[in-house]
C-alpha cells in the first residue's frame, strides 16, 4: 500500500504551501487530505482503479489530479517545483518544538536557515537576534528545542518501534524455515521508549533466513551480515538486530536479550549463590569443574531450573526487584482484557475526528461495557474546547444514544482546563451535570514547580474532579515534563481519593512507569486512558497497559476495571 508514502507527500505540500503563503483553505485542504488517506482502510491504489477517489472526503479535483500523477508516476510536478522554491530541509525546521511555519518562513527567508544545523548555527551565534521582535527568550526556548528533538530522535516511541517489529516479524514468520521468532530487549518489556529492535529467532536454515532479513523492503542498509547475528537499518534510521538461536537453549538466549541489562546481573548472581550459572547459551547446573546444561528451551524452565516463578517481561527491571528474588508468587498484573471502558476521549464536540455515536460504537466493538467522552473545555480554543451551550447539547445526544444502545452506556465527560491559578474552565453548576471530570494543564508550562503544583492540588480538592489528565504533560520527542512536586500530588490525590492518570497515547505515557510504581505505594489509585481523537486510537490503551504493568499495578489498582455499576458509585452517581 502506498497510502502512509502518499498522505506523507500531502502532508508535506501543505507543509510547503504555509510557508509559502498560500491561501490558508487551500493549505488546510491538503492537511485533511492527506490525514483521510492516512486513516483508510483500504489500499488508495485500489480505490483509484474502481475510480472512487472522489468519494474519499475532502479530495476535490485538483488533489485528485496530483494524487493520480503520484500513483502513475511516482512523483508530482508541482510538488517538485515547491521545493525548488523552498527546500524540503526547511520542514525539518519546523519539526524544532516552538518553531511553526511562520518562524522556519522568516529564518529561511531572512537568514538562509534550510535545515535544523543551520538553526542551531544561528541561534549560537546570535544571528536569530537581529530578526525583529526575537527575544534572547524565545532563542533559549529553540535551543533546548533543538536539543529534545535531536535526543528524541535517538530513542523512538514504542508504537513506531512496535510496527516496525511487526513488518519485519510479519515476512519472517512466513518462511517455512522460521520456527519461532520473537521480539526481545526494550520492545517486549515496553519501556516507554525504545533504543533498537532486537529479534531472535528459531530456523531449520539459519543461513536463508539471514539472507532473507537483509534484503526486505524495509532494509536502507545492512551494517552485519553473518551466520548466526545480522543488523540492519531502516528508511526510518532505526536498527534492527536479528539473531539465530537453536531451539534447545532459546528459553535463555530470549531471557538474555530481553533483559534488562541489570536484571541480567541479578539473575546472574543469584545463580551464582545456587551453584548454577546463566548465559544466553543456557543454564547450567555447576559441578566441580564440569557445568550441566538444564532445561532451557523456554523461559519457563529457565525460571523453574532457578527457583524462581516466572517474571513478566515487564518487572525485569531495577524498581520493585526484591520482590522477585524470593521465589513466591508475584502479584497477577492488570491486563488488557481486565479493562471494561475508557474515560479519556475525544469526539467531533472538541478536536476529535470522530462523532459520539462512532467512537461509541468502536469502544462497544472493542469489548467495552462504558465509554466517556471527555471533551476539551471552552478556554481551549486551539483544540476546539466546547462552550457551554455546546455541552448542554452533547449532554442531550449522548441521553439519546444511549437510549438505543444495549449493554453500553456512553458518558458525557470533560477533559477541564486549569487555569494558573489552579480554577477549572467550568463553573460548578456545569460540572455537577457531567458523569466524569479530568482536569488537565495544557498551558503555563514554564510556571515555577510550586506554582505547577498548586495548580495541580487545587483542581484534585474540586469535589467535582474524578482524575488528573497526564500529570507531567510531556511529550516524547518535543517537550520535557514540566516540574511538579509529585510527592505533595500523590498525597493530596490519596487524600481526595482523585485518581491519577496513566495516558496511552504513545508520545505521552504519562504518568510514565516509574512515577506510577511510586504513586501506587502512596496509596493513589489509576486510570488507564487513551486520550483516543479518533476510534483508530482506542487502540492506545495496549501501551497504557504497559506502563501499568511496569508498575506493578494489579486490577484493582486501576478504576476503569470495575463493571459500569461499580464505576458509577466511585463516579458519586
Ligand atoms: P534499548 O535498545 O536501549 O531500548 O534497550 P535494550 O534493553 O533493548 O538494550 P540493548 O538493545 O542494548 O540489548 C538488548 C538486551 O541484551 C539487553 O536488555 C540485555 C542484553 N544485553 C546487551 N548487552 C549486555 C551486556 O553487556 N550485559 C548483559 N548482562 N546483558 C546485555
Ligand atoms: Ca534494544
Ligand atoms: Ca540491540
Ligand atoms: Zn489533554
Amino acid at each position: 500500500m502506498k497510502n502512509q508514502q502518499l498522505a506523507d507527500l500531502l502532508m508535506r505540500f501543505g507543509q510547503l504551501l504555509e510557508i509559502s503563503d498560500e491561501n490558508p483553505f487551500k493549505v488546510r485542504a491538503y492537511y485533511k487530505a492527506a490525514e483521510n488517506i492516512s486513516s483508510l482502510g483500504e489500499d488508495v491504489e485500489l480505490i483509484w482503479k474502481g475510480d472512487r477517489l472522489a468519494e474519499i472526503p475532502g479530495i476535490g479535483k485538483a488533489l485528485e489530479e496530483k494524487i493520480i500523477e503520484y500513483l502513475q508516476t511516482g512523483r508530482v510536478q508541482a510538488y517538485e517545483r515547491l521545493t525548488q522554491e523552498i527546500p524540503e530541509s526547511v520542514l525539518d525546521v519546523m519539526e524544532v518544538p516552538s518553531v511553526g511555519p511562520k518562524k522556519a518562513k522568516l529564518f529561511f527567508k531572512e537568514l538562509g536557515v534550510k535545515s535544523v544545523d543551520d538553526l542551531k548555527q544561528a541561534a549560537e551565534q546570535g544571528r536569530l537576534l537581529t530578526l525583529s521582535g526575537l527575544k534572547q527568550k524565545t532563542v533559549d526556548n529553540i535551543l533546548s528545542g533543538i536539543a529534545i528533538l535531536t535526543e528524541g530522535q535517538k530513542r523512538m516511541n514504542i508504537a513506531t518501534a512496535m510496527e516496525i517489529a511487526g513488518a519485519f516479524i510479519g515476512q519472517l514468520k512466513k518462511l517455512k524455515e522460521v520456527r519461532r521468532i520473537d521480539a526481545a530487549g526494550s520492545l517486549r518489556r515496553c519501556k516507554e521508549t525504545i533504543g533498537d529492535i532486537d529479534l531472535l529467532v528459531d530456523a531449520s536454515d539459519p543461513q536463508k533466513v539471514m539472507d532473507v532479513f537483509v534484503s526486505l523492503p524495509e532494509v536502507k542498509k545492512i551494517q552485519a551480515h553473518g551466520e548466526t547475528k545480522s543488523s540492519v537499518r531502516t528508511y526510518e534510521n532505526v536498527q534492527v538486530d536479528l539473531r539465530v538461536i537453536p531451539g534447545h537453549v532459546y528459553g535463555a538466549a530470549l531471557l538474555h536479550l530481553t533483559g534488562s541489562q541489570a536484571f541480567n546481573v541479578r539473575l546472574r548472581q543469584l545463580a551464582i549463590k545456587k551453584e548454577m550459572k546463566v548465559s544466553e547459551y543456557g543454564i547450567f547446573q555447576i559441578q566441580g569443574d564440569k557445568e550441566k546444561l538444564l532445561p532451557s528451551e523456554t523461559e519457563e524452565k529457565c525460571f523453574e531450573a532457578l527457583g524462581l516463578c516466572f517474571v513478566p517481561p515487564e518487572l525485569r527491571e531495577e524498581i520493585g526487584e526484591e520482590e522477585l528474588w524470593s521465589g513466591e508468587k508475584l502479584p497477577k498484573l492488570v491486563g488488557l482484557s481486565d479493562l471494561k471502558g475508557d474515560l479519556h476521549t475525544h469526539s467531533t464536540y472538541s478536536d476529535g475526528r470522530h462523532s459520539v455515536e462512532q467512537m461509541a460504537q468502536a469502544a462497544q466493538a472493542l469489548g467495552y461495557e462504558y465509554l466517556a467522552l471527555s471533551d476539551h473545555s471552552a478556554k481551549l480554543k486551539v483544540a476546539r474546547g466546547v462552550s457551554q451551550e455546546d455541552l448542554l447539547r452533547k449532554i442531550k445526544e449522548i441521553e439519546m444514544i444511549n437510549k438505543k444502545l444495549k449493554g453500553f452506556r456512553v458518558l458525557c465527560g470533560s477533559e477541564v482546563e486549569i487555569d494558573s491559578d489552579g480554577n477549572l474552565d467550568y463553573n460548578d453548576n456545569v460540572l455537577s451535570q457531567l458523569d466524569f471530570v479530568i482536569a488537565s494543564v495544557h498551558s503555563g508550562f514554564e510556571q515555577s514547580k510550586d506554582q505547577l503544583t498548586r495548580r495541580l492540588v487545587a483542581a484534585c480538592r474540586n469535589k467535582y474532579v474524578h482524575a488528573i489528565g497526564h500529570p507531567f504533560g510531556r511529550h516524547i520527542g518535543k517537550r520535557n515534563a514540566y516540574e511538579i512536586d509529585f510527592n505533595e500530588l500523590c498525597k493530596v490525590a490519596a487524600d481526595t481519593g482523585t485518581w491519577l492518570e496513566i495516558n496511552s497515547c504513545p508520545i505521552r505515557l504519562d504518568l510514565d512507569s516509574a512515577n506510577a510504581y511510586f504513586a501506587r505505594r502512596m496509596g493513589v489509585r489509576f486510570l488507564i486512558n487513551t486520550d483516543a481523537h479518533s476510534v483508530e486510537q482506542l487502540s492506545f490503551m495496549k501501551f497504557g497497559i504497559g506502563v501499568g504493568r511496569r508498575a506493578w499495578l494489579t486490577k484493582k489498582d486501576i478504576i476503569n476495571t470495575l463493571s459500569l455499576q461499580d464505576l458509577y458509585k466511585e463516579l458519586g452517581k
